[in-house]
């Protein structure tokens, strides 16, 4: 760790704050450029030991910056990791206040939701597969913290990955029973196509952003337990929205997910 105990608090307050009342700032390692990967996700689990002492309760993890359409947006070459808790869940069909919100983007997204734990290292494709039940279309709504979207990947780690808001829906099918690099995809904003795709852009398979997942947690003690949701990273590249738009995500067999911005 490059920083103390009490830095680490700070910053996590002040990223959590910034969430809470949709307020942008700096990316904090302008202030602390020796700021490692474990202090990022230290951050990132003193966000998530506040949300949860504060009665949040954990919704499932996430995946980012999953898709070379999603990297070469950020000009990054890694996936990170985040959490999802209750209080980001959006009903299908539901609305999400833009007033809540800073500048949101929407990815389109493949869940999975386990059915027995998992444990890294070594998970692999295939060991996601065997330990998933059900895989459904998800949107996830990306809120980063950051002015103007400016951070860099450790910055982004600590905000816990810019998650914001989530929704799952249409029909969820068995997760063997699909190919998901096949699997087609349509975003759509206010009835217009915006971004279509394959799941095969999300690192060749999705179930293989969820098989870094679990090696991730697995480097740092922790397992993915059974029944938990994973949103496995954007297909595309994020969509801006704004007041007004209405956002459908089409997934091949799974019918659709829709949410509106407000
Ligand atoms: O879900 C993601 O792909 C994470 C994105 C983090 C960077 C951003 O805010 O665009
Ligand atoms: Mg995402």
């Amino acid at each position: 760790m490059a920083l103390d105990d009490k830095t680490l608090t700070q910053l996590a307050e002040h990223l959590h704050a910034c969430q809470r009342k949709a307020q942008d700032t700096t990316k904090i390692t302008d202030a602390h450029p020796d700021m490692s990967w474990d202090d990022a996700y230290a951050i990132q689990d003193r966000i998530l030991a506040a949300k949860l002492s504060g009665g949040a309760r954990i919704a499932g993890y996430k995946a980012g910056l999953t898709s070379h359409a999603k990297m070469k947006q950020m000009g990054v070459t890694d996936p990170v990791f985040g959490f999802l808790v209750d209080e980001f869940a959006v009903p299908d069909g539901g609305e999400i206040k833009i007033t809540e919100l800073i500048h949101p983007k929407v990815e389109p997204e493949i869940g999975f939701v386990t059915r027995s734990e998992l444990r890294g290292p070594g998970c692999s494709i295939a060991s996601v597969l065997a330990a998933s039940d059900i895989v459904l279309p998800g949107i996830e709504v990306i809120d980063s913290r950051y002015r103007d979207f400016k951070f860099d990947l450790k910055s982004v780690v600590a905000d816990n990955t810019s998650a914001s808001r989530f929704i799952v829906g249409g029909h969820a099918v068995d997760a063997r029973s699909v190919d998901l690099r096949t699997t087609g995809i349509v975003l759509e904003k206010n009835g217009e196509v915006v971004a279509l795709g394959a799941g095969a852009a999300v690192l060749g398979h999705p179930a293989a952003a969820v098989a870094m997942l679990v090696n991730h947690l697995g480097r740092r003690g922790k397992s993915l337990p059974a029944g938990t949701l994973v949103l496995s990273g954007g297909i595309t590249e994020a969509v801006a929205v704004k007041a007004g738009d209405n956002v459908t995500l089409r997934v091949q067999g799974m019918g659709s997910v829709s949410v509106r911005f407000v």
